[in-house]
């Protein structure tokens, strides 16, 4: 079984600690196996077992205190 990665914008991180504070968040959703966040650009590769829908995705973001601003597939 193939894992689906997601791809997504977060805004407003500006350090390491932002960027290991999404990571967290993003990892606790269900089936998750892999975050990268690159910091500069707010890009995120998220990979997971299961799709998850653009509210969960930005739940968890939200839950890290930064905001989910464009989701490309
Ligand atoms: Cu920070």
């Amino acid at each position: 079984m193939s894992d689906t990665t997601h791809r997504f914008t977060v805004e407003g991180m500006t350090c390491g600690h932002c960027v290991a504070a999404v990571r967290e968040e993003l990892e606790q959703l269900p089936g998750v196996t892999s975050v990268q966040v690159e910091l500069e650009s707010g890009a995120v590769v998220l990979d997971s077992t299961e799709p998850l829908t653009t509210e969960a995705l930005a739940g968890a973001v939200d839950e890290a205190g930064y905001r989910l601003v464009e989701v490309s597939s």
